[in-house]
């Protein structure tokens, strides 16, 4: 018979005191390095109340099995409240990120269509190549500049130019000219305000924001502000789209953007499309330029690794004779080297749901309507979960079976991440041109940490050296 919930261990009695132990611990940059001291403490399963939220954490791939088997037919997870509270506050529309029930699920099926299938991801692939290639001559072109035959700088913005530029692409159908050096500002702006965005979010995330918002707080006010810069730029790229489709029929031979496609479809309601983009367009920013920022870092600090990745892509690139998507498909350890960054510093802290069945979980019975995070941080660094943890080590992900529920970066099912595929080939593009073309190198100095702004960043900035080949 499997032990009542109650039973479960962890500190869940008193969520004031807890939400004030966890501000002391200065909880609210570091809830991934409390999970992971919660799951030493207590073991693989802990339950927790943090203020009013209260939730079950588990860590086992196998676990988080059996959670994503009660997720139903329309999963829910955590809802992050700023983000629906500026939506409420100015009147707009949820978009896929923010629904629930019915809606998002027909939104959603809509949107896999033009996102996520197999079928339309061929389409990106020109495109999202045409911004690595850019990236490229951006850098030979700094190299050249520095007159020192090497480039050293902290690579944010330039990745975040990079991300910006490839997602927009593929959204709009057109480039918008990021990756050369006087660009619009208004861009710059964008860029900002969704860094903005995350960083005011997490200190809101255990206080009501209808409490922020009658105290008119400093931060509900900047995380306002910031979202007001993301939607009005959003806008902007969406009418000139909308525009042109009515006043040209553009060629229908090229691809002309997700948008475009989605507007033509009619299937959606135009605010309901309009939301939708604009978390594309700002979800594509931070998460795919922050994974590859850590990406050249680590293999930076692993020369071997570095080295090992470019003999793949130079292999793949002289079999495949200039077709790309035959280079993607010889390079699974370019692949695996993204699932090795995802599971060190995952852009998610946990994954949630709150489960539709009454489960069990390592022996505790767990009712239906419990909100359960798996603890991704504390799996990717868990010694029994997989071996050797601290160590880069790409090639862990070809040996068989070794992903089961453990490569879970862009979460699982169909709520799973909207736009991984983007992502996916954005990022490996990306690191195929960059590696046939420069050798990374980073000063041996101390580690960098992990901070939590709503999404994992680095702690302090990272000065990387570019270097030709
Ligand atoms: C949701 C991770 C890039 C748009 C998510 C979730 C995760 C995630 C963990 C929650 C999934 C779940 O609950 O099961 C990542 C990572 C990325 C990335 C690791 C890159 C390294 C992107 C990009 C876009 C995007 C490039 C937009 C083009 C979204 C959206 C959702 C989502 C719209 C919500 C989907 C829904 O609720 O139906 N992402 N993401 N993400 N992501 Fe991403
Ligand atoms: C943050 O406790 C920590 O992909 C919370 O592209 C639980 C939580 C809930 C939802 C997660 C969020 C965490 C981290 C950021 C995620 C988000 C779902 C989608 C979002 C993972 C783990 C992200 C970054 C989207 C953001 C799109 C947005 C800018 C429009």
């Amino acid at each position: 018979l499997p032990r009542p919930f109650d039973e479960i261990p962890g500190e869940w009695k008193n969520g004031w005191v807890n939400l004030y132990r966890f501000w002391r611990e200065d909880g609210f940059h570091n809830i991934h390095g409390l999970m992971e001291k919660n799951f030493q403490t207590f073991g693989p399963i802990y339950r927790e109340k943090i203020g009013y939220y209260e939730s079950v954490n588990i860590i086992q791939p196998e676990d988080a099995a059996a959670i994503f088997k009660v997720e139903g037919s329309f999963p829910e997870r955590l809802t992050v409240k700023p983000w629906k509270a500026y939506r409420d506050f100015r009147n707009k529309k949820y978009g896929v990120l923010l629904k629930s029930g019915e809606d998002w699920r027909f939104n959603r099926l809509v949107l896999n269509k033009e996102v996520l299938s197999l079928k339309v991801i061929d389409q990106f692939l020109p495109l999202l190549n045409e911004v690595g290639e850019d990236f490229v001559k951006r850098i030979h072109h700094q190299i050249q500049r520095s007159g020192r035959g090497r480039w050293t700088a902290d690579l944010s913005n330039e990745l975040f130019r990079f991300a910006l530029e490839s997602v927009s692409y593929v959204l709009y159908g057109e480039r918008l000219g990021l990756l050369q050096d006087y660009i619009d500002q208004e861009a710059q702006r964008f860029i900002d305000a969704i860094t903005k965005m995350f960083q005011t979010t997490s200190p809101m995330l255990y206080i009501p924001p209808e409490l922020l918002r009658t105290i008119n707080s400093k931060i509900w006010t900047a995380h306002i502000e910031a979202w007001d810069v993301i939607f009005t730029q959003a806008d902007k790229c969406i009418q000139n789209i909308y525009r042109d489709m009515r006043l040209n029929q553009k060629n229908r031979k090229e691809y002309s953007g997700v948008l475009a496609n989605l507007l033509l479809q009619d299937k959606l309601h135009i605010d309901d499309i309009k939301a939708s983009v604009t978390e594309l367009m700002a979800g594509g920013v931070d998460t795919t330029s922050m994974t590859l920022q850590w990406t050249l870092y680590e293999l930076a600090r692993y020369p071997m690794v570095q080295d090992k990745l470019r003999a793949e892509v130079l292999t793949a690139k002289a079999e495949a004779q200039g077709d790309m998507s035959k280079v993607l498909k010889g390079v699974p350890l370019v692949k695996a080297a993204i699932k090795e960054t995802l599971r060190l510093h995952p852009v998610a802290v946990s994954l949630q749901r709150y489960i539709q069945q009454d489960t069990v979980i390592q022996n505790y019975f767990i009712p239906a309507g419990t909100l359960v995070q798996v603890g991704l941080y504390a799996m990717g660094r868990d010694s029994t979960v997989f071996v050797k943890p601290e160590k880069y080590n790409p090639e862990r992900w070809l040996e068989r079976d070794a992903s089961h529920f453990r490569g879970l970066g862009f979460g699982f099912g169909p709520r799973q991440c909207l736009g991984r595929r983007i992502a996916e080939m954005e990022m490996h593009l990306f690191l195929i041109h960059l590696l046939e073309n420069f050798r990374i190198e980073v000063k041996r100095e101390a580690e960098v940490k992990t901070t939590f702004d709503l999404i994992l960043v680095p702690s302090k900035p990272i000065h990387l050296t570019v270097l030709p080949l």
